[in-house]
């Protein structure tokens, strides 16, 4: 090595070590041979043309960065502001990131760009500055007519759908001053102006198709999350005691998976005694618990960019009352039963089917419900996915029936995340309880010793 080649040598070692420690190795399920598969996919359905997805431009207020979920599912990528390009018919993938200043990689770090080895590992054809990505797309997009797909409808967030964004975006605009446009509906708009004569075509359904189908290491640290989160809520059921407040129970579940390398949560927690479980997306959690009341708690980590979501209803004194009990036990048989008719090629009227007859034979008054999955589950607790179609291995989703009573101030909700597997289902939260006699039995070791009485 020359004398003049070795401060360059060490300075390209010293980038791509601070590179290594800015950007950790993601969890299995989002690592660059997982990703670079599903691109492939996606290209392969694709065929022809150019897809463009944008990732998050900055942290929601009050929030750490959270990239988004589509751009995160393609890439294991955490840096902001970046774009990604597949050339579909070649089956190559291309990376722009914004180049930063000396003060903004001192602020938050180098992206990237910064990092030689970083296409390579990732396995993209390139990664180029954001300003030569207009360029790029111009070439690319030559030939008059040229199918450009980009996402036309709102992605989804951590805790909302793709519908819930729109209907988020349709009730903000209920004032003129508040109708500006969602990001995804202005690049839309941009790439309309920019390029007039491509064909832009909607990839969300795609992406969200792709995404309702998990993979073995998505499922592997879904588990985990699992547990996690059934934990996280024992301890919550364990530092319940009249007097206390609901906000001592958050904290204690919330404590635990922080402590247990979750990176965030996948929901504001809801921690909702008395009346307070009437209202399904609570999140006070400050009001005092009181003997005689039930307390519903909906809680879930973010693990890996996976989420979970989990919630469970239980007296804070420790015993149910007999009103409380009928209408838990209602709850409980219905939830168990659409868990145990949920398996592959299942759909929502032949679960019903199922759960009805179950109920008949156990003699339940299900008090309306009919037994109904709820949501998809994965990097939304609110995932995307085709909600009509009959169930396959594989896919992940919330079963999460309720009753609410506000003139009596009960409300219970009883939640468990599942996963589609080749004959039937399994229960990833199972780990707390949700039987009457387990949850009483539990409450009652923490009241033993505590010097409390019932
Ligand atoms: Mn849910």
């Amino acid at each position: 090595m020359s004398r003049r080649a070795a401060p360059a040598l060490l300075l390209l070692l010293v980038l791509s070590l601070a590179a290594g420690v800015l950007h950790p190795a993601p969890a299995a399920p989002f690592a660059p041979e997982e990703c670079a598969r599903r691109r492939a996919q996606l290209m392969a359905t694709t065929g022809e043309g150019l897809t463009v997805l944008f990732g998050a431009t900055a942290a929601a207020p009050g929030s750490r960065f959270r990239q988004d979920n589509d751009f995160y599912y393609l890439t294991g990528i955490e840096d902001s502001g970046t774009v990604l390009v597949l050339e579909n018919a070649r089956a190559e993938a291309h990376l722009f990131l914004p180049e930063q200043s000396a003060r903004e990689i001192m602020v938050s770090g180098a992206n990237l760009l910064r990092d030689a080895g970083a296409a390579a590992r990732l396995r993209l054809r390139s990664i180029a500055g954001l300003s030569a990505l207009d360029e790029f797309l111009a070439r690319r997009l030559n030939a008059s007519g040229t199918a450009l797909y980009a996402r036309l409808a709102p992605g989804d967030t951590l805790d909302s759908d793709r519908y819930e964004e729109r209907l988020a975006i349709a009730r903000r605009s209920r004032s003129h001053f508040n109708a500006y446009p969602s990001p995804d509906l202005a690049r839309a708009a941009r790439l309309r102006e920019l390029f007039p004569d491509a064909r832009l075509l909607d990839v969300s359904p795609l992406l969200a198709k792709m995404r309702s189908i998990k993979s073995e290491a998505e499922i592997e640290s879904l588990r985990r999350n699992g547990r996690l989160s059934a934990e996280a809520v024992r301890q919550a059921m364990l530092r319940t005691r009249p007097g206390a407040r609901e906000y001592t129970l958050e904290a204690a579940a919330v404590g635990w998976v922080l402590a247990h390398g979750a990176r965030g949560l996948a929901f504001q927690p809801i921690v909702a005694a008395g009346l307070n479980a009437c209202t399904w997306h609570y999140e006070h959690n400050d009001k005092l618990l009181a003997a005689g009341e039930l307390v519903l708690m909906d809680f879930g980590a973010d693990l890996d960019h996976l989420c979970m979501d989990i919630s469970r209803t239980w007296p804070v004194s420790g015993t149910f009352s007999p009103e409380q009990r009928e209408i838990y036990r209602a709850v409980l048989e219905v939830q168990k039963a659409t868990i145990a008719a949920c398996r592959p090629g299942a759909d929502a009227a032949s679960i019903r089917r199922v759960v009805a007859a179950k109920l008949a034979e156990k003699k339940i008054d299900a008090r309306g419900l009919q037994g109904d999955i709820h949501h998809f589950v994965g990097l939304g607790t609110h995932d995307g996915g085709p909600q009509d179609s009959p169930l396959q291995p594989g896919m992940v989703l919330a079963v999460e029936p309720g009753l609410y009573y506000p003139e009596k101030g009960i409300g219970v909700r009883i939640e468990d995340t599942i996963v589609i597997t080749a004959d039937g289902c399994e229960v990833l939260t199972a780990a707390v309880p949700k039987e009457i006699a387990a949850i009483e039995a539990l409450l009652r070791s923490r009241l033993k010793g505590s010097g409390l009485q019932e």
